[in-house]
């Protein structure tokens, strides 16, 4: 392969409705898109999914954008990679920033798999025409509330149901929850917002709600108090932000702190990380799923091209296109299907194409960086 040029596009999407988390709401969605280009004209897209503000991680859109035109694109014009393992090994040495890597790596293996006219489903080693969904619902004002919202997603013909959850938002809206659905698999994530003190209270009103997954309740570093949570438990604890590498994974496995992972491609950075830690935690016996961030189009395309995968086996945080955005930057947007799954692409790379008006309505600002003369 050889690489033309790169380019960083800021963009923002209002959502359907707010999200919110134990670490706040979002109400539009900022973040980059990166295309890289080839010498024969053909482009591969990726999404960075780090957030206007650093709160989910450390990283942010401007922290992302000034690491790729800093850091990457100086060094790639230094020693110009061929193919998506040189890139790789081009933003080895950088540490961290790993959303700003994913990006980078998702648009080369989109253009390698475009290149190749294959799917990039199937360049990963996926499998699966169909994947199976879920449906993450933010804190909303009531627990009455918070169950029609489920009510609505489960019409729709979700197949499980997160709930966020925090400290003073969760025993009573899972008892709605419970109360009006007694079937739903239903999972919670409370994004590190209980102290290590609350394994027991967690604990009881997870089992007694019949709760079959409890998400990263506790701080990234409190790997101790997930193991103390997950002994004994009728649920799984799963990690989220605590996992970023391999080696965050295998402490947690040595603590016995994890039995399920959720993978985004983003927090660990790239697609093919997530694939090795998918590998690593149902070696250790756990369970691999593939997580969200609201991406828009391209980043829930690279996405879905993930969950295709074997690995991976539990449905995903991965909604139709109308679950987050009125509308979508896609020709196409993402469907739900009646069983509760999303097609995968079937076109070559992500599959996927960009709705050229609603893409340059969504854009604020643009860079292009040339690679080779
Ligand atoms: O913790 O999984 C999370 C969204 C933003 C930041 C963190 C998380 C989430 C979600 C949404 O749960 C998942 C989705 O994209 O549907
Ligand atoms: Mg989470």
């Amino acid at each position: 392969m050889r690489y033309r040029s790169l380019t960083v596009e800021q963009l923002e999407l209002p959502l359907v409705e707010p999200f919110e988390t134990s670490f706040g709401v979002e109400l539009r969605r900022q973040f980059l898109l990166v295309s890289v280009e080839s010498s024969e004209g053909l482009a591969g897209w990726g999404e960075c999914v780090a957030t206007r503000d650093p709160l989910y991680n450390e990283e942010s859109t401007a922290s992302a954008w000034a690491f790729v035109q800093e850091n990457v694109v100086p060094r790639w014009r230094r020693r110009p990679p061929t193919s998506v393992d040189r890139v790789r090994e081009l933003m080895r040495p950088f540490r961290g920033n790993r959303m700003a890597k994913s990006a980078i790596e998702q648009a080369a293996l989109d253009l390698e798999a475009r290149a190749s006219r294959r799917p990039l489903s199937s360049w990963l080693g996926g499998r699966r025409r169909r994947i199976e969904v879920g449906v993450s619902v933010g804190i909303q004002s009531t627990p009455t509330a918070l169950a029609r919202r489920v009510g609505a997603y489960l019409e729709e013909g979700y197949r499980r149901i997160k709930v966020k959850v925090m400290p003073g938002w969760d025993a009573r809206p899972l008892a709605a929850v419970r109360r009006a659905y007694p079937a739903i698999e239903l999972w919670v994530d409370a994004n590190q917002g209980y102290p290590p003190t609350a394994v027991t209270s967690i604990r009881a009103w997870a089992e007694r709600y019949e709760v079959r997954q409890v998400e990263q309740p506790f701080p990234e570093r409190a790997l101790a108090a997930h193991a103390a949570l997950a002994r004994h438990a009728s649920f799984r604890v799963c990690l989220d932000e605590s996992v970023v590498d391999a080696d965050s994974l295998e402490g947690a496995i040595r603590l016995r702190a994890v039995q399920s992972l959720n993978v985004k491609a983003g927090r660990v950075g790239g697609p093919l990380e997530g694939i090795a830690l998918a590998r690593q935690a149902t070696r250790s016996g756990a369970v691999a799923w593939v997580g969200g961030m609201l991406e828009s189009g391209i980043g829930r395309a690279h996405s879905v091209a993930l969950a295709s995968h074997p690995v991976f086996s539990l449905p995903g945080d991965i909604s139709a296109s109308r679950r987050y955005y009125r509308e979508e930057i896609l020709e196409r947007p993402f469907v739900l299907n009646a069983d509760g799954t999303l097609d995968v692409p079937t076109g070559a790379g992500i599959g996927v194409e960009l709705d050229r008006r609603a893409h340059r309505r969504a854009v604020r600002r643009r860079r292009t960086y040339a690679l080779a003369p």
